[in-house]
């Protein structure tokens, strides 16, 4: 009888603690606010820059050259948004203030805008007409409003902030949601201000008083996500080139920098112990310059770089605004029309078979229950293999349904509580021998491996060092 009752307890026990619920993984470090989450949910959308310097053939316009200069005669919205959208772009950004200072809006504070344009005798708002556009596309909409400004009179003077906040008021106000603001770090020189030309100089860490501007912006748009030099939400990659650095954490110290005044060495790898989540933008041009140049028709970036620049962007946890500048026309050159649909074509091709979706998967060590190898393969955002607490490094193994060609990988960490690994290691096995194919150091949101073609049925993942334990979210097998 009592070995029967001490049997039937140590039954009870051991079920009880198999039954022990496990916990779920802490935060580490700084996290995410959602409205970043739903940011680096589009991994790539594009920049437009249309203004003065279009009809001027520059890249800088002084701010002097009259509003008759301005006028499209072609000019058609829904020719770049179904461009982008076919290019499997998620956004627009539009230049709605280059550092020229014309408004492609028009604006209650200047003369200096389309109002007094020939283009539609003045009647026309283009930030109206794209952010509609772009509404009806299913495609975000974001603005460029260029802190420094060549035509105003006031610029360099406390007056100029004033102005400058009315007119992020305006485009705050006045055209639906935006997703993302684009401060620039040009700031100060020479120009026309007003007729007076002459040079401004200006101390970017003080005059525009950025605090106040950007609680201002989230007060008319709670779900923005503001770009500068330092953030406070969005960071620059430190180049206009196209890349961010391999090593690359969503982290900086808050405050630290501001637009026009950064690291770039920080800003291109980011943090591991920064203070705030401030996640790299990688902003880059198909074409040399950021305006048209009918010189420059003959030097639209190749499908090739243009992949390169998608590994080294989206493939290392940068989100990519590639540009694509609007012509004389008020249209995007066929030229750059076609690059874009080939370069989506080339990473559909890339993409085009998730080996990993039919595979059997095993994992080392598991946190318990519900953090198991095939949480990073159910394509459900919020579950992920896990190791236990005080556990960093782990490996897990897929194995394919058959002896493939494999040539990359993708990895997505559960950023949602913070970026984690340090390192990790990709193997194949190949002849009976495991065989490195690639390593890495950072993950973050996405981080996409090219390595030399393969002949395998088993590859495993091996997170070799992670600052707190790992929690790897998706991986994907090409
Ligand atoms: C730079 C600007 O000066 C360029 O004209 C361009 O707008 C680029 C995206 O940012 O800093």
């Amino acid at each position: 009888m009592i070995k029967h009752l001490l049997s039937t307890l140590a039954i009870i026990t051991i079920m009880m603690s198999a039954c022990k619920p496990v916990t779920a993984p802490e935060p580490f470090g700084a996290v995410p606010s959602e409205q970043q989450l739903a940011w680096h949910e589009l991994e790539y959308y594009a920049f437009i820059h249309f203004s003065m310097n279009t009809f001027t053939d520059q890249e800088w316009g002084d701010g002097g050259t009259p509003v008759s200069a301005f006028n499209p005669d072609k000019l058609d919205v829904h020719q770049w948004v179904n461009t982008c959208k076919d290019a499997g772009m998620k956004g627009i950004m539009i230049t709605a203030k280059h550092h020229c200072g014309f408004c492609l809006w028009p604006s209650a504070y200047t003369e200096y805008s389309v109002k007094n344009s020939p283009w539609k005798d003045g009647k026309g708002d283009i930030i109206k007409e794209l952010s509609e556009a772009c509404r009806e596309a299913g495609l975000r909409f974001g603005v460029y409003l260029s802190p420094w400004d060549r035509n105003h009179a006031q610029y360099g003077f406390p007056e100029y902030i004033t102005y400058f906040r009315n007119q992020l008021t305006e485009l705050l106000s006045n055209y639906g949601d935006i997703y993302e603001m684009w401060f620039d770090g040009a700031n100060g020189g020479d120009g026309y201000y007003g007729g007076a030309w002459e040079k401004r100089k200006i101390d970017a860490t003080t005059y525009y008083d950025w605090e106040n501007t950007w609680a201002l912006a989230r007060q008319l748009q709670p779900n923005i996500v503001m770009f500068s030099d330092g953030g406070p939400e969005i960071r620059w990659c430190g180049n206009e080139r196209g890349y961010i650095g391999e090593t690359n954490w969503s982290k900086i110290n808050k405050g630290e920098f501001h637009p026009g005044v950064a690291k770039k060495e920080i800003l291109e790898h980011g943090l591991p112990d920064g203070n705030a989540w401030i996640p790299g933008e990688v902003d880059v041009s198909i074409r040399p310059g950021w305006f048209y140049h009918a010189k420059e028709d003959s030097l639209v970036k190749s499908v090739d770089k243009l992949m390169e620049i998608y590994y080294t962007s989206v493939g290392r946890n940068g989100n990519l605004i590639l540009n694509v500048p609007v012509d004389t026309h008020g249209l995007i050159h066929e030229i750059d029309v076609q690059r874009l649909k080939d370069f989506a074509e080339a990473r559909r091709k890339a993409f085009a078979k998730n080996l990993a979706a039919e595979a059997t998967y095993e994992a080392t060590p598991v946190r318990g229950s519900g953090y198991e190898a095939e949480k990073a393969f159910d394509g459900d955002k919020l579950t992920y293999w896990a190791t236990p607490d005080d556990v960093t490094s782990g490996s897990l193994t897929v194995t394919l349904k058959e002896t493939v060609k494999v040539n990359k990988v993708l990895l997505q960490e559960h950023i949602r509580l913070g970026q984690r690994v340090r390192s990790f290691t990709v193997e194949a096995l190949v002849d009976g021998t495991w065989k490195q194919v690639a390593e890495g150091t950072t993950i973050g949101y996405k981080r996409i491996l090219c390595f030399p073609e393969t002949m395998t049925r088993q590859l495993r993942i091996t997170i070799t060092d992670s600052a707190a334990c790992p929690l790897i979210q998706n991986i994907e097998i090409y």
